[in-house]
């Protein structure tokens, strides 16, 4: 029995909001976990105070099975991001407690590693498609073998995915969510023609991916699908709103472009018939809204049975927390597949040193026991939240639109 003694919720903003959950047990070790919720974050930190934390206390933190069932049924609501991203937190605290108290870095708890890296993908984007490519090439002179190209679309002021800041596409930067302009026609013009000129460009041996970002139908989506056959993506992600699995039917239907789908799914459920009726290619589920490591890997054995793969979701908003617990899990699965790498801030790396790296297109975890990431909370405190919003869409017309 490792009973825990005290848990507390970090809130910090090294650059952008975290909030990290904080496990202590009565032996003096201590594990983190990530529970950001970018754009809703105090929802996530009151869920966690008020309502797990006195719960927690007293409890066996070898338990994670049972605590992780004790959290979700016990609340008799089930599923949704700011549950599941509480449950995350303790659920990845807990296995960072567990593998300091083993000496091991995580993955070999998990079953040890099945691959030299996590192969990983960066963030090319410009406002213009040259603009982009020249982008993507500084990644590939890094050692990038995978890299994401977005570009501005022409006849709209902005776009999902193009920044200023080229290092690291942050959204959530204002007080109030900005309104954005969208158009599908008009994007269904411009990718195909970004995939044209970077085969061109880049040539064949780098995987290219793209993000849809949620915002075509079915039918539209079977479109731009096609039209990008030739350019063999390595994958085409979130091109409709998943609510309604079969929505990937239709797009199955008429292309053969890989498929990714689940950054914002938190359940096995979200993603049960899109795996089981093989409609997806790649399971963007992560370890922070998808309820942990212990329901992640629930997640990633269903896929395994139907040859769908891990792409787990690594935007800035999520902590280097998940990222270094990402990287344990997709080590130690046998149907990993790609895990997206965007750089956090100088002062988030401060905030939370970690034992991750990259090389030659592969992130590491690194050796250290437990998850290999800490928090500096003097440091921590010296950046106070700040309320930011993610943007909101709307049609030319007006129209509310999916972001
Ligand atoms: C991605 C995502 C992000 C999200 C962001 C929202 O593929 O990385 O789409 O850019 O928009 O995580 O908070
Ligand atoms: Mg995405």
């Amino acid at each position: 029995m490792l009973k825990i003694k005290s848990a507390r919720v970090i809130t910090t903003s090294p650059g952008r909001n975290f909030i990290t959950l904080k496990i202590e047990t009565e032996d003096g070790t201590f594990g983190l976990g990530d529970a950001t919720l970018n754009g809703r974050e105090l929802a996530v930190a009151s869920y966690l105070q008020d309502h797990i934390i006195p719960c927690l206390i007293g409890r066996d933190a070898h338990q994670i099975e049972d605590i992780w069932q004790y959290l979700y049924k016990g609340a008799y609501w089930r599923r949704g991001p700011v549950t599941m991203s509480a449950i995350a937190a303790v659920d990845m605290a807990l296995w960072d407690i567990k593998a300091k108290v083993a000496g091991l870095p995580l993955y070999q708890l998990l079953g040890g590693a099945c691959r030299e890296g996590n192969l990983v993908y960066a963030h090319a984007n410009g406002e213009s498609i040259e603009e982009t490519l020249s982008e993507a090439k500084k990644y590939i002179a890094l050692g990038y073998r995978a890299v994401r190209l977005q570009c501005g679309v022409p006849g709209l002021s902005s776009t999902y995915g193009v920044s200023k800041d080229k290092a690291r596409y942050e959204p959530a930067d204002a007080d109030l969510p900005t309104e954005n302009t969208w158009s599908t026609e008009k994007y269904l013009r411009i990718v195909p023609q970004l995939f044209a000129a970077a085969r061109e460009e880049l040539g064949w041996d780098i995987h290219l991916l793209h993000d849809a970002h949620h915002r075509m139908t079915p039918i539209e989506a079977a479109r731009l699908a096609k039209d990008l056959e030739p350019y063999r993506l390595f994958w085409l992600e979130d091109a409709v709103p998943a609510e309604n699995q079969a929505n990937f039917r239709l797009i199955r239907q008429h292309s053969t472009t890989p498929l990714a789908v689940g950054e914002v799914f938190n359940s096995i459920w979200d993603c049960k018939q899109l795996i089981e009726e093989q409609l997806i290619d790649y399971i963007r589920a992560t370890v922070v809204h998808a309820g942990g490591i212990t329901h992640l890997r629930r997640i990633a054995n269903l896929a395994a049975l139907y040859n769908v793969r891990t792409g787990c979701h690594g935007a800035t908003d999520l902590s280097p927390v998940t990222m270094a617990a990402a990287l344990h899990f997709g080590l130690s699965i046998p149907n990993f597949g790609i895990q997206e790498y965007m750089h956090h801030t100088d002062e988030t790396n401060a905030v939370f040193p970690h034992g991750y790296s990259f090389s030659d297109g592969y992130l590491h975890p690194g050796n250290s026991p437990g998850l290999g990431v800490d928090i500096d909370e003097d440091m921590a405190k010296e950046f106070p939240y700040k309320r930011a919003f993610l943007p909101v869409n709307r049609l030319e017309d007006g129209g509310m639109h999916d972001w």
